[in-house]
């Protein structure tokens, strides 16, 4: 058989992607740089339709057309240099297909320079991890709509299904909008992580539970409306004991410092740069950057005085606390992300369709959730919505559990536990529904030391006020 697609990357991810496409019945030309990779594929899969190529040249050749490729190599230098080998190769309405975790602006300049030479390019979003790319992930592909359909078959049978059936795939826009997508995807896994690293540290150290209990906790939430890939995990990793010999739980000998790939502080890069609050996502990266400062914070430990109140806990009601803050604080950064990516669509003119991108994350991908069915519905009631905290899902959990947050928030503070996601999305509550903000004295000031000038509350035109007279 003719190769149908084409696969760059022979790393775990290409791999894994490749055999679930070939797993969907197509026959899949493969190739890596190192050609050691490729054989090896090959011959850990010998019953594969998988068709090896050791050169760019033959890989391409063996290909049908229009030819589809899809690259899964390391993200930057590697992915332009992949193209560079492929450019020439290719010919007009062929379809190259970024799946790497790419920086969307890298996305929109090769979109751009492609197009040029007549090659489709799209930017795709691939969450899921290597069992997501081998058994489904959730995909967000972005760039040209023509190329998106010659590719769509493919990816409705190789995406993850939600309950319903339906893939987790859709046609997300032009040029960079699928890598943008993911990148506020990835922005709202670290908040999702943070909320709930901040829900596992306030039961140990405020409430005072064990590592079992704590994993029973997770486990009962994991039925209600936190039902979600990462609360199951969580439950799960507290269970486990460790690997080398001790009969301690692995997550206490798990030094406790944070790494990160940099999704996370593109997404808030990105939201700064737009003028978007997105606060809990923000604090989610801090909270890594602050938990990799180790050295520093050990010493910190040592010199810097600890609270001296007090804090007196009934602990049931603290666990039904933490589980209202968990879920309301998930909300406040989803609503961030939201609102994001409704700035951005209409920054980069891409036309995003924010009811679709919760429905393809309801399977496949590592946020995947009960609850993101509820943003769904809200779209589809209003298209048009500003932000999900106008809607009445949204309303009502706001309403009913906002007491649970500051009550938490509270103890928390007093009791020296840190809380910066749940106290970010509280201060982000409250600052998205006052009426009026102390911005008023930030423009005095400005209009104090800058002459930066101010608009009135009581008639129209420009103002700057004499606050001194130069002497
Ligand atoms: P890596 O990100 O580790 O990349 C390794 C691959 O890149 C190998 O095939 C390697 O070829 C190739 N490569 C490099 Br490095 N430099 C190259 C160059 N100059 N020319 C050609 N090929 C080059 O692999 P991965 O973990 O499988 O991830 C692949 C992509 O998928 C990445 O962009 C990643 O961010 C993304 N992603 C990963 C996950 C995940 O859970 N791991 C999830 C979602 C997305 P070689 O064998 O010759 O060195």
């Amino acid at each position: 058989d003719t190769p149908q697609i084409g696969v760059v990357g022979m790393a775990v991810m290409g791999k894994n992607l490749a055999l679930n496409i070939e797993s969907r019945g197509n026959t899949v030309a493969i190739y890596n740089r190192t050609g050691s990779k490729t054989k090896k594929v090959v011959e850990d899969h010998p019953d594969k339709k998988l068709v090896p190529s050791y050169t760019v040249e033959d890989f391409v050749a063996s290909l049908e057309k229009p030819r589809r490729i899809i690259m899964m190599v390391k993200a930057g230098k590697a992915t332009d240099a992949v193209i560079g080998q492929l450019l020439p190769l290719l010919d007009k309405g062929d379809v190259l297909i970024d799946g790497g975790n790419t920086f969307f602006g890298d996305t929109m300049r090769r979109n751009a320079e492609l197009d040029k030479s007549g090659i489709n390019f799209i930017g795709m979003g691939v969450s899921g991890g290597e069992l997501g790319a081998l058994e489904g992930p959730s995909l967000m592909p972005g760039g040209q709509k023509e190329a998106y359909d010659l590719v769509a078959p493919i990816l409705n049978q190789i995406a993850a299904k939600a309950e319903d059936g339906e893939p987790c795939v859709t046609y997300i826009g032009p040029n960079g909008a699928g890598h943008y997508v993911k990148m506020v995807h990835n922005g709202i896994e670290y908040g999702d992580m943070e909320l709930i690293a901040e829900s596992y540290n306030v039961m140990r150290n405020l409430v005072g539970m064990s590592v079992e209990e704590i994993a029973d906790v997770f486990k009962e939430w994991s039925k209600g409306e936190l039902s979600s890939y990462l609360i199951d995990i969580t439950a799960e990793i507290l269970t486990r004991k460790d690997d080398l010999g001790s009969d301690k739980p692995i997550v206490d000998l798990i030094l406790d410092e944070a790494g990160n790939k940099g999704t996370g502080k593109w997404s808030s890069q990105s939201a700064l740069e737009l003028g978007v609050p997105q606060s809990v996502i923000t604090e989610s990266v801090y909270a890594r950057y602050i938990s990799a400062m180790k050295d520093e914070r050990v010493a910190a430990s040592k010199v810097l005085p600890k609270p001296v109140g007090n804090v007196q806990i009934d602990k049931q009601a603290t666990i039904e606390m933490i589980r209202k803050a968990l879920y309301f604080s998930k909300l406040m950064s989803y609503a961030q992300g939201f609102e994001q990516m409704r700035v951005a669509s209409e920054h980069y003119d891409w036309n995003l369709q924010y009811g679709e991108l919760a429905k393809i994350w309801r399977a496949g991908c590592i946020i995947r959730a009960q609850f993101l069915q509820n943003i769904t519905d809200a779209y589809n009631k209003d298209p048009e919505l500003k932000n999900l905290l106008f809607d009445d899902y949204f309303k009502d959990i706001a309403r009913n559990y906002q007491e649970a947050v500051r009550d938490l928030v509270g103890l928390a503070v007093k009791a020296g536990v840190p809380v910066p996601g749940f106290s970010a999305a509280i201060s982000y509550y409250d600052s998205y529904r006052a009426e009026v903000l102390p911005a008023n004295l930030t423009q005095a000031q400005r209009d104090y030391f800058g002459a930066h000038t101010y608009n009135r509350t009581d008639r129209e035109g420009v103002f700057h006020y004499t606050w001194y007279t130069e002497q």
